[in-house]
């Protein structure tokens, strides 16, 4: 989003394999310690706001710049359908498949086939709705779109082939080949590319968490 509305950003890595998700610093931007998190120093009133959750961030940059977030009443209630969608459905259930898949300390079919399939489940839908669309909320490239088609990127992880989904298939290569898509999925941070979450270490930071109440 931060490309294709060519917004000045830079990049603040937080090593969540080593824990840097609990500082004090980022629990003040991100209660619930979790990437991404924005800080627009230009916020409203000119002053700073910080904001997580990403499809709140999605929203926050639509309003901001008026882009990929249409105003119009009809239009931009389909936008939401489908930003809440992801948020609710689709990167949770990948993110489960994608944990049992890869991994998780030993095989559990059932946790791999209930998570599989919801999420072949929910291509599924993906593919019919753009059957008759080019993209998520009708003719326009938006913030759903934007925050969906990381996730289709990991189809393969999650166990889904994009060969099953032709429409879904259509759609994703239309983004990605987006320069401002190309540009995005290009970044590549060092932190992130080291995270090993087999690693014993990584695993008692990311796995089991529990309440904290400080
Ligand atoms: N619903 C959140 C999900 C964010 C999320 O799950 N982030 C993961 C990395 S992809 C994270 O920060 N994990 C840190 C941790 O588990 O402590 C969003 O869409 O922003």
């Amino acid at each position: 989003m931060l490309e294709e509305c060519a917004l000045p950003y830079v990049v603040r890595p937080v090593d969540i394999s080593k824990g840097e998700q609990f500082g004090k610093q980022f629990l003040a931007i991100s209660p619930n310690n979790r990437i991404p998190a924005i800080v627009d120093p230009e916020g409203p009133g000119g002053r700073p706001v910080a904001v997580f959750e990403s499809g709140a961030i999605l929203q926050y940059l639509g309003r901001k710049t008026g882009k990929f977030y249409p105003r119009e009443e009809r239009a931009r209630v389909a936008v939401e359908e489908w930003l809440f969608w992801q948020m609710a459905g689709l990167g949770p259930m990948a993110g489960q498949a994608i944990h049992f898949r890869r991994y998780a300390p030993a095989p559990i079919d059932y946790a791999i086939a209930r998570y599989s399939d919801e999420v072949n489940r929910l291509f599924g839908v993906m593919n019919v709705r753009l059957a008759t669309r080019a993209f998520l909320a009708g003719r326009s490239y938006s913030i759903a779109d934007i925050a969906c088609v990381g996730w289709v990127r990991m189809a393969e992880r999650a166990g889904q082939d994009l060969a099953e989904f032709p429409n879904l298939e259509r759609w994703f290569e239309t983004i990605r080949a987006r320069p401002a898509v190309e540009r995005a999925f290009a970044i590549r941070i060092a932190a992130a590319s080291a995270v090993d979450p087999r690693d014993p270490k990584v695993r008692a930071v990311l796995f089991g968490q529990r309440a904290r109440n400080s």
